[in-house]
This record gives C-alpha cells, structure tokens and sequence, in this order.
C-alpha cells in the first residue's frame, strides 16, 4: 500500500449541473437522487470510489443558491462545511450554459471564508452538448472562475474523461490508508436514499414552486424476505392548495411519483419494492426551525 491515497472531496456548484449524476457515473451505481429540476440534492452524501491506487471520497453538497427560506441557508451553509472538513473541492459547472452565472460565482465567497483555501478542480460538465469549438470557448470563460484551478471538460452521462478526472482529483490526496471499506459505496442508509428518490420522483413529475415546497420522510421500512421491502413514506407540504396538486385528480398524480419512485428505488436496491405514500401538510416548514431539525438538517 505503499504512496496509496486517500481523501475527501468535496463536490460544489450551483443547483442542476451535475454533482449527483457525475457521481453515479463514477461508482456505476444508482446511489443519488438526480432530477431535471434545480435543488434535488439537500443532504450530503459520500460517493465512495476506490481503485487499487487511492480511495476517493466524493461528498455530494446540496447546490449553491440565492436562498428564499430557512432551508435554503442550510443547504448551502451545509456545503460550505462539506468543503471546509474535505481535503479538496471539484467545482461541477455547466458547459452547456453560457458561462460563468451569479450563483457560479458563490463558491468564491465561500473560497474566501476557508483558511487556507482548498484545493480545486473544475469539472465542465455536459459537454455531450457542446461542438469541439465551443468546448475551448466556455473552458476559457469558466477557468476565469479560479485562475489556478486545473479544468477538465466531461460528460457525466456519456462518461467522457471520467478517468482523466479522477487522475487529476487523486494527486491532490493525502497518502493513507483506505478510510472505508473497498465495497462500500456510500455512506447514507438506502431508507435515506429512497427517502431521496420520493421526492426526486415528486420533482420529475410535479411543475414549479410544490417540489421544492416537499419533504419526505420514511414512516416505515421493513423486510419481507422473498417479497421485497414494504416502505411507508409521508411527503409534507406546506399548504392544502400543495397537498391537492401532490396528489391529484382521483389520486393520479401521487400514484405516478409512487411508479417513478418505486423503479428508481428498486434499481438502486436491487430487489423488489411496495411503496405506500401519504401526504400531510406542515404550514411553511421550510422556515420552520423545529420541523427542520425533525427532518434532518441542522445550522
Ligand atoms: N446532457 C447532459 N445532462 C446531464 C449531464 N449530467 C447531468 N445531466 C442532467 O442534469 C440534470 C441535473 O442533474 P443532477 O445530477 O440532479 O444535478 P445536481 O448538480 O446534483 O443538482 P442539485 O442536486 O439540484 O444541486 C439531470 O437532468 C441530469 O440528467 C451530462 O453530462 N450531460
Ligand atoms: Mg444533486
């Protein structure tokens, strides 16, 4: 085990560019909830990948956003800490979108608050939809974001440079030992990813502000041997008018985040699954220090 690496590394950038998705590509496994819509992702979670020369620990953070609610803060007050406590940080921007935007730009706030400041990488993700030519255009506008920062272009979903990535990402880890075990991928239970995966699904098939505006927690999560897992989860609203658009004419609009749901969290369990969902409302939990705590973040 002689020079073997072994480290944190934090994955930062704005809502919607990637992070979870570039870290299911890496373990080649479903561990993270991904969705169209910005603000999936609001808990940290280790995407833990180790090859026979080092142990990379990717922490998945929450996007870096403006914040309109109590939430909002925590989200990104707990991405910030992500990088403080990582060996390094990977900035994942988004090369399809005209470079660099304003919440592009927080990271350097929080580079600022670090002492002494991480090291960093950028990913340039997407580039599945950029010509060769644009490629090199928005590479140069997005290295202006951290000048010393060595910047890799790659496609999360079609794989592109994902070994160039981490060659990169490994020089820049402490020599160590492996810090978990070399079959363990992540480091949330699955009743926290799937609690992950309901409300993805809600954010798949659900339009504007009511995703954003859900919570998930997992009531029950029990075995069934042969049959599967039977999982109970309640999505909490913060309005009756949510609660009607949640779950729809006759049902049908609970019923399809139930089918999307169910799928992703199979594939990502590997057995069979039987969901059951209910949806209550909790006025304005959003701004809600008490029901925050109860759901899991904390300042
Ligand atoms: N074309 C293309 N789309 C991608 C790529 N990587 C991610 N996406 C898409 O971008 C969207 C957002 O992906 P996520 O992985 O959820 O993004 P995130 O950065 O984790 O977002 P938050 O958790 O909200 O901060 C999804 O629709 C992905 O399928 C890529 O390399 N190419
Ligand atoms: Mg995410």
């Amino acid at each position: 085990m002689d020079n073997y690496k072994s480290g944190f590394i934090a994955v930062m950038g704005r809502p919607n560019v990637g992070k979870s998705t570039l870290l299911n590509s890496l373990l080649h496994q479903k561990i993270a909830a991904v969705s169209p819509k910005p603000q999936t992702t609001r808990f940290q979670q280790f995407g833990i990948l180790t090859l026979d020369r080092g142990q990379l620990i990717f922490v998945d953070t929450a996007g870096l956003h403006h914040p309109h609610h109590t939430l909002g803060e925590y989200m990104n007050e707990g991405a910030k800490s992500a990088l403080k406590d990582a060996d390094m940080g990977l900035l994942i921007v988004d090369g399809s979108d005209i470079p660099p935007r304003d919440e592009d730009r927080l990271i350097l706030d929080i580079l600022g608050e670090i002492e002494p400041t991480p090291a960093m990488v950028i990913a340039m993700n997407k580039i599945d939809k950029l010509t060769s030519q644009q490629v090199k255009e928005h590479a140069n506008a997005y290295q202006g974001l951290i000048p010393d920062a060595e910047l890799i272009p790659i496609s999360a979903t079609r794989g592109d440079h994902l070994d160039q990535l981490t060659d990169t990402l490994i020089q820049y880890l402490p020599e160590g030992p492996p810090l978990f075990p070399e079959d363990q991928v992540t480091d949330l239970f699955e009743r926290d990813i799937a609690a992950d995966m309901i409300r993805a699904a809600a954010m798949i098939h659900l339009k504007h502000e009511v995703p954003h505006a859900i919570a998930v927690r997992i009531d029950e999560f029990k075995e069934r041997n042969d049959h599967g897992a039977y999982i109970s989860a309640t999505l909490f609203v913060e309005r009756e008018s949510q609660k009607a658009i949640v779950i729809g004419k006759n049902g049908s609009m609970i019923k399809r985040i139930g089918i999307t749901a169910r799928k992703e969290i199979e594939e990502m369990s590997g057995r069979k699954v039987y969901l059951k969902l209910r949806v209550k409302v909790r006025k304005n939990w959003r701004n809600d220090e008490n029901t925050l705590n109860l759901l899991g973040f904390k300042k």
